[in-house]
C-alpha cells in the first residue's frame, strides 16, 4: 500500500473545512477576502517584512488558519484525538478556561514538526465541557444522557481510523474518503436533538451548555485566518459592517509582535428547528489573528504579569526588538547559516556577531487562555456567567485524550536548540 503523508491529508482537510464554512457562513468568505487584501498590502508596503518570509512561509500564510470545536464527554474527546491523529495532529498545550469563568478546559490539535507546520499549520482548538461545574444536578444528568446517545463520528470514518491505526497509514483513495467523512463531524445541524423546553433549560444554566448539548455533533464554530495587521483588519471589519467584538485580545500593538492577538465578529443568530417549532441559536462566528514570536517561560511570565495588571501602562517589561528579546532569553529564535565565514571554533554568539549565522523569530503556534475566554464570552452573549474558580484538571483532560499533552514551550526550545546545533555542527 502506498501510504499518503498525513500532512497532505491535513492540508486537504483544512481546505475542505474552509470551503464548507464559507458555504455555511458567507460572512466568513467576506473575512477571508478582507484579510488577503490586507496581507498583500502589508507585504507590498514593507519589503523588509516580505523578505523575512521565505517561499514556504509566504505560501503558508494564505493557508494559515485555526478552527474551534466544543465536545461534551471524555469519550468524544478520545475519539477526536484518534481522528486528528490520522491528520497528523496531536494535542499541544493545556488551557484552563474555568479560571476565566467558562466551564471548559481545552487543548489544541496541531502538527509539531517545522516541515509539517509549513505544509499545513491548521490547528483545532478543542474544548471539553466540564459538566461537574454545572450546579443543577438534574440538568447535569439530563445533559449526560443526551450526550451519551449521540454519535459524532460516522461509521465509515471510524472504520478508516481503525484501519489507519492497524495498517499504519491510509492510501490515496482512503485518504480522500477519510477527509470527506471527517468533515461530517463538524457540519452544522439545523435541527435540535432536544425539544425547545430542554434547550431553554440548558441555556438558562449556561449558554455554553446549550451549544454543546443540543446538537448532533461538534459543529465548527469559527475559522480564523492569519492577518499581518490586525488593527487595520479590525477597522476594515467594522467598515464592512461585520459586528466586530469591542477589543482585540492579547498583547498591545508593537513593532515586534509577540504571541497572539485576536479579534472576531460576533456570532450570528441562526434559525433552528425543535421538533415542531422554530427557534434561534447563536454559535458561529469568524475570527482573525496576528501571530508573533513565541516567548520563553521568562518572556511569558512578563506577559502574564502585564495581563494581570491594569494594563494601562505599556508592556515595557518586554523589549520591542528582536535582538533584545533574544539576548535576554525572552523569546525563541531559529538559527541558520548565512554562507558568510565564521572564525574557527566560534560559538553561537560569535557566529552571530560575524554575520555567519542569522536568528529568525519562531512563530507562536499556540493559544492564550485569557484571550480564548474573551472570545468565548463575546460569542456566548451577555448571559454568560462567571463561574467560581475551580482548579485546573490537566490529568482529567489527558485521561480523556488517552495520551499526554505535548508541552508547547518544550517544542519551541527544542526547535531553537536543534537549529543552533546544526549551524555549529
Ligand atoms: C473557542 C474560543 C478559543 C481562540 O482562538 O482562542 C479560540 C470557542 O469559542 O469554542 O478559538
Ligand atoms: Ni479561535
Amino acid at each position: 500500500m502506498a501510504v499518503v503523508d498525513p500532512d497532505f491529508r491535513r492540508q486537504r482537510f483544512s481546505q475542505a473545512m474552509s470551503a464548507m464554512y464559507r458555504r455555511e457562513v458567507p460572512r466568513y468568505g467576506d473575512l477571508i477576502e478582507l484579510v488577503s487584501a490586507i496581507n498583500s498590502r502589508v507585504l507590498d508596503g514593507d519589503p523588509a517584512l516580505a523578505d523575512s518570509f521565505d517561499e514556504a512561509e509566504r505560501a503558508r500564510l494564505d493557508q494559515e488558519r485555526h478552527g474551534a470545536i466544543r465536545v461534551g464527554t471524555p469519550e468524544e474527546l478520545g475519539l477526536l484525538r484518534r481522528m486528528f491523529a490520522v491528520l497528523g495532529m496531536v494535542p499541544v498545550g493545556y488551557y484552563d478556561l474555568a479560571a476565566a469563568g467558562v466551564p471548559v478546559h481545552a487543548t489544541a490539535f496541531r502538527a509539531t514538526e517545522p516541515s509539517s507546520l509549513a505544509a499545513s499549520p491548521f490547528r483545532v482548538f478543542t474544548s471539553l465541557l466540564r459538566l461537574e461545574l454545572i450546579a443543577d444536578a438534574a440538568l447535569r444528568q439530563a445533559a449526560q444522557e443526551i450526550l451519551a446517545r449521540r454519535r459524532i463520528v460516522t461509521p465509515r470514518a471510524l472504520a478508516l481510523i481503525e484501519r489507519f491505526e492497524h495498517a499504519g497509514g491510509l492510501d490515496a483513495p482512503e485518504s480522500q474518503e477519510f477527509v470527506r467523512e471527517a468533515l461530517e463531524t463538524f457540519r452544522w445541524h439545523a435541527t435540535a436533538t432536544v425539544d425547545a423546553a430542554t434547550y431553554d433549560a440548558l441555556r438558562q444554566a449556561h449558554p455554553l451548555l446549550a451549544d454543546v448539548v443540543w446538537f448532533g455533533g461538534p459543529h465548527i464554530n469559527h475559522l480564523t485566518p492569519r492577518v499581518l495587521d490586525i488593527d487595520a483588519a479590525q477597522a476594515a471589519m467594522l467598515a464592512r459592517g461585520l459586528p466586530a467584538k469591542e477589543q482585540i485580545e492579547g498583547p498591545p500593538p508593537r513593532s515586534c509582535p509577540v504571541l497572539l492577538r485576536q479579534t472576531s465578529f460576533k456570532a450570528l443568530s441562526e434559525p433552528v428547528r425543535f421538533g415542531g417549532s422554530v427557534g434561534t441559536h447563536t454559535a458561529r462566528f469568524g475570527e482573525i489573528e496576528q501571530r508573533g514570536v513565541a516567548l520563553t517561560e521568562a518572556g511569558r511570565a512578563r506577559y502574564d504579569s502585564w495581563l494581570a495588571s491594569d494594563k494601562s501602562h505599556i508592556m515595557s517589561s518586554l523589549p520591542d526588538n528582536h535582538a533584545a528579546l533574544r539576548e535576554q532569553d525572552l523569546a525563541f529564535y531559529r538559527y541558520r547559516r548565512t554562507g558568510r565565514p565564521a572564525p574557527r571554533g566560534a560559538d553561537l554568539e560569535t557566529a552571530l556577531a560575524h554575520g555567519a549565522v542569522a536568528a529568525e523569530p519562531i512563530l507562536y503556534e499556540d493559544f492564550l487562555p485569557v484571550s480564548a475566554a474573551g472570545i468565548f464570552r463575546s460569542n456566548l452573549g451577555d448571559s454568560a456567567r462567571e463561574a467560581d474558580q475551580p482548579a485546573p484538571r490537566r490529568e482529567a483532560l489527558e485521561a480523556a485524550l488517552g495520551c499526554a499533552i505535548v508541552d508547547e514551550v518544550a517544542l519551541y526550545r527544542h526547535q531553537s536548540q536543534a537549529s543552533a546545533a546544526a549551524c555549529l555542527g
